[in-house]
């Protein structure tokens, strides 16, 4: 039996017991150990995971509209999609440059997939360059070339020469001088023998100090993913994976337990052979794909609206100061999937916000949304850029006026001001004060 199986299993017979007590809690955290043992995940992160269930569903008060048997379901559901490398954002480089050693056996997509993250990585107005360190593979560097004709990108490799070492070292470098801000390294994985293969890796390592080795692994290979992984983590760390194949396969429960016995998270899938087929990988969207349980799953979509929006861990991302632009509109927009924001809004001890509607609040987010898509990701990370004219093209872009935009600016300059200025007093925000904030500057700034 599969893990995605025996998971669902443990979640089914437990969403059918007649009653939820402590009795039914013990059984599903223990099919779900038995289940998670089975696939080879690591015993110390199985204990783990078990004992943040039964902490987490003991403290839990569900939410109106929702049952503690199905507070429980969200619980597991959130704890494995921890287990998976937990939920991420989208990829972004660490620092500038940042350069990402991609590693992997034979076949498993390396090069393949060296090719689609350079593509997404300059459509994503990065720099990229890319370096071919294969000296194995016949016309290793050519299909390289080919993967990335016309696509502006440049690809570095010797084919003439068997010094991979050497050829990884001087790529870096000169992509390094010619300003690249994302390297990436494609080696070899076919080799004389596996030995001989992880001692070149090292050696490439040691010259290039990548920032993450990145670690390619075919999904179809099902538990022999375990091994795999765990045999390049031993030889040179592993900072990611990329999950390849995921269009062919339905038995990536393997990569389960091969991401689990790293600790490296999945960020991003390859679901095809064109240089397009790259996704961001998300571990809800992979778990709902595991479980194959659409009901359940939209289940904790529902227990997730019912939930007050502002979660802990979003009022600290807010009050950490990583306090994005893009972090505000998500947020707006969370608010008004609420439901009966009238309610919640009145409650509040908020001036003038009563008069607030669902539609005005709907409108505006949709407006606010277009805005941030139509800015780059350099306007995204610093708004204070956005100029008369980089406004209008944004404004453009999104089909809203460039009143509009510099609003939306405005706000957001206010609510990082604000947000400074609540970290100070950190321990002492009133409940429902962030989220009071945050409805009220949907309407325009908080000031003028
Ligand atoms: N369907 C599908 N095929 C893929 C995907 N990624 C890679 N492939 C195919 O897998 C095969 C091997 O890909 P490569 O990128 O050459 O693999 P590699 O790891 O570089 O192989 P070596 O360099 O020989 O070790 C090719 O036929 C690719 O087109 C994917 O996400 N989906
Ligand atoms: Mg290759």
């Amino acid at each position: 039996m599969g893990l995605g199986e025996a998971l669902k299993g443990a979640i089914t017979r437990f969403m059918s017991r007649g009653r939820h007590d402590k009795e039914a809690l013990e059984e599903l955290i223990r099919d779900i150990q038995r289940a998670l043992l089975s696939a080879d995940v690591h015993v110390e992160l199985v204990m783990e995971i078990s004992d943040r269930i039964r902490r987490r569903a003991a403290e839990v008060t569900p939410p109106p509209g929702v049952s503690r048997r199905e507070m429980v379901f969200k619980i597991v559901f959130d704890e494995l999609v921890q287990l998976l490398g937990g939920a991420h954002g989208p990829y972004k480089p660490l620092k500038k440059p940042t350069v990402l050693m991609v590693v992997g056996i034979q076949g498993s997509g390396k090069t393949t997939s060296v090719a689609k993250l350079a593509h997404y990585f300059s459509r994503n107005g990065y720099r990229v360059g890319v370096v071919c360190a294969d000296t194995y593979r016949p016309a290793a560097y050519q299909q390289l070339q080919q993967l990335l004709a016309e696509k502006n990108i440049p690809v570095l490799g010797e084919p003439e020469s068997d010094d991979a070492v050497g050829i990884a070292k001087k790529g870096v470098e000169i992509l390094r001088q010619q300003g690249a801000e994302i390297i990436i390294v494609d080696t070899a994985g076919r080799h004389k023998d596996q030995e001989s293969l992880m001692s070149e890796l090292k050696e490439i390592q040691k010259l290039i100090q990548p920032d993450e080795v990145v670690l390619v692994l075919d999904s179809t290979i099902g538990q022999r993913a375990r091994s795999q992984a765990e045999a390049f983590h031993k030889v040179a760390g592993v900072g990611w994976v990329m999950l390849t194949k995921m269009d062919t396969s339905a038995r990536a429960g393997g990569a389960l337990s091969a991401v689990a016995a790293t600790g490296a998270p999945v960020r991003f899938i390859g679901t095809g052979e064109r240089l397009e087929d790259i996704e961001t990988f998300s571990a809800d969207r992979y778990l709902t794909r595991l479980l194959g349980m659409p009901d359940l799953v939209s289940l904790v979509e529902r227990v997730k609206l019912a939930e007050v929006s502002f979660s802990e861990s979003s009022a600290e991302r807010m009050l950490s100061g990583r306090f994005t632009i893009e972090e505000m509109v998500r947020q707006a927009r969370e608010l008004t999937k609420m439901g009966p924001l009238e309610k919640i809004i009145s409650s509040l001890p908020i001036p003038g916000a009563k008069s607030q509607q669902l539609d005005d609040l709907e409108a505006q987010v949709r407006r606010w949304e277009a805005i941030v898509n139509s800015m780059t990701p350099e306007e995204r990370r610093d708004p204070t850029i956005i100029d008369s004219s980089r406004a209008r093209r944004i404004a453009r872009g999104a089909g809203v006026s460039e009143k509009d935009v510099k609003r939306l600016i405005k706000q957001y300059s206010e609510m990082r001001r604000l947000m400074k200025r609540l970290k100070r007093d950190a321990g002492r925000i009133p409940k429902g004060l962030l989220e009071g904030l945050m409805r009220r500057g949907i309407g325009g700034p908080l000031e003028g």
